[in-house]
């Protein structure tokens, strides 16, 4: 029996159309710009974006590292939220390649960061301070439950950097998800956006793979940094095979995930030794009411008897991420567990 494997979307495997659309994908050396498929998916991407251009990278890190990596000069520095993936999950990357010091500000509990706080944290200009290049966003927020945020907000931080001579970067690793959500078209999520990156490989389901898109001058630049972090790929098409079809075929699909993450969401609010987060897309974050009998470890060990995986971490307690693989019946199956496991 397949496990019911609710740790994240990245777990997705590929779909039988994929799979057919890989083994016959017409292939060139992509580091020569020769890749046929890969350069379908690039404009593609760039279009559905509404950005000039975009470059195919194997991870959505890579996608953050690459863009902040051509945006900013070492030392400079990038304002971020304190939960922001590249921030909380990426190895310290963009220091650590980049010689890019982070400004971590506090994320809101809607994914945002306050107009104030970016505003107060940008540098004067004053031999003293490094220079403030970056502002970054995600959407939809990760560690905040998966919230979407809104065209109109995205919108007031471009303005304010672009006031400030700053650029907007978002790291839309599930961007669709935030268009499906909010019933908008994903380049009205990232209009004053300098750059993006969206992943293949999450809710849309493809093997391997993300997409930065910006402006034709950004993406020549970006375009080096991606070879000088050892991400050129050769006959890459084969895995951009897979991501047209996430893009053209899986996007407003997102729904039923969505749909199954509140489902979800409301049969584990009803066990009272659950604390349920708001839900919003198709992550579920919860954790155990004061007072549960089992630790978080054993809830995992018992689902994981019943072949049940969810993702656990320290503090921050259980997330659940519906996607493809996730029909009705696993949705069934998980509550029930959960029940019993509670019961016995
Ligand atoms: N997130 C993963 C883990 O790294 C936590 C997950 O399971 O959710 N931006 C955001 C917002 C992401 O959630 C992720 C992956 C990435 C970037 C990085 O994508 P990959 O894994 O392709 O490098």
């Amino acid at each position: 029996m397949n496990p019911i494997d609710l740790r994240s979307d990245t777990v997705t495997q590929p779909t039988p159309e994929m799979r057919e659309a890989m083994a016959h994908a017409e292939v060139g050396d992509d580091v020569y710009g020769e890749d046929p498929t890969v350069n379908r998916l690039q404009q593609l991407a760039a279009e559905h974006l509404g950005k000039e251009a975009a470059l195919f990278v194997p991870s959505g890190a890579m996608g953050n590292l690459v863009a902040m990596l051509t945006h900013c000069q070492r030392g400079d520095e990038a304002i971020l939220g304190d939960l922001a993936h590249p921030y909380f999950y990426e190895t310290g990357g963009l220091a650590a390649l980049g010689g890019i010091q982070p400004r971590p500000l506090p994320n809101q509990p809607d994914g945002t960061l306050k107009l104030e706080d970016i505003r107060d944290a940008i540098r004067e200009d004053d031999v003293h301070y490094p220079i403030t290049r970056l502002v970054a966003l995600e959407n939809t927020h990760n560690r905040r439950n998966g919230i979407p945020l809104t065209a109109e907000y995205t919108a007031a931080v471009g303005e304010l950097a672009r006031a400030n001579k700053l650029v907007l970067h978002v790291d839309g690793a599930r961007l669709f998800n935030a268009a499906v959500a909010l019933g908008v078209p994903a380049s009205r999520l990232v209009a004053l956006a300098d750059s993006v990156t969206f992943c293949l490989s999450k809710g849309l389901c493809a093997p391997v793979g993300s997409v930065l898109c910006g402006s034709k001058d950004f993406i020549d630049r970006s375009l080096r940094i991606r070879k000088q972090l050892g991400g050129g790929m050769r006959q890459a098409g084969i895995l951009a095979a897979a991501g047209i079809i996430g893009l053209e075929k899986m996007v407003d699909r997102l729904a039923e995930d969505h749909a199954r993450a509140k489902r979800l969401a409301a049969g584990l609010a009803a066990l009272p030794q659950l604390i349920v987060h708001p839900q919003y897309t198709n992550i579920v974050r919860f954790q155990l009411a004061d007072g549960a009998r089992l630790s978080p470890e054993q809830v995992v060990a018992k689902l994981a008897e019943k072949n049940i995986r969810i993702g656990h971490s320290g503090p921050w307690g259980f997330r659940a991420v519906t996607h493809y693989w996730i029909d009705d019946a696993s949705i069934e199956q998980t509550l029930a567990a959960f029940r019993k496991i509670f019961s016995d």
